[in-house]
């Protein structure tokens, strides 16, 4: 019976950890419901947004259609010089990780799309979202004491642990 206990206790703990977990990175599909698109005002979405370094921007459109490239410079950018390119993409949901704090552009690929203005600017704060280092996925310890630094987290732990704990005694 005492097992069952425990073991319902960890359950609920690693629960809370894996919503924690969630709670702190934010997915930005851009230009929000309407997409990747030409006839979207891709930059008053970008100032509506806080983008925090962990967040993730996802690019939807027809592929084919559009694609995704990212610009090196605020001067490519506002020229739409594609031919300095860091990276494209043409998917159809391209997924892109803030991984640290800066300002970086992005651009439609297709031919006088980014002159139409299709084009956007994301500039990552570092906030407080703790970056999720990949190599450990589901060691002990590191996972329970990261989640648990959020005081909700942590008082919705003890409070699910509490309330286990009454029924044992
Ligand atoms: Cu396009």
């Amino acid at each position: 019976m005492g097992l069952v206990k425990s073991s319902k206790i960890l359950l609920s703990i690693v629960l809370v950890a894996a919503i924690g977990k969630e709670a702190s990175a934010t997915q930005h599909v851009v230009g929000g419901s309407q997409g990747w698109g030409e006839s979207v005002d891709l930059n008053s979405w970008a100032s509506s947004q806080t983008f925090k370094v962990g967040d993730q921007l996802v690019f939807k459109y027809s592929s084919g259609l559009h694609s995704v490239v990212e610009l090196g410079s605020e001067a490519a950018y506002k020229n739409c010089d594609l031919g300095t390119a860091l990276d494209s993409k043409n998917s159809g949901n391209d997924v892109v990780k803030l991984t640290k704090p800066g300002t970086r552009y992005f651009a439609c690929g297709t031919l006088g799309h980014c002159g139409q203005g299709m084009k956007v600017k994301i500039t990552t704060v570092a906030g407080n979202a703790p970056s999720t280092p990949a190599s450990t996925p589901s060691s002990s310890g590191a996972c329970f004491i990261q989640p648990l630094a959020n005081p909700f987290v942590l008082a919705a732990a003890i409070f699910l642990a509490t309330t286990d704990l009454f029924h044992l005694f």
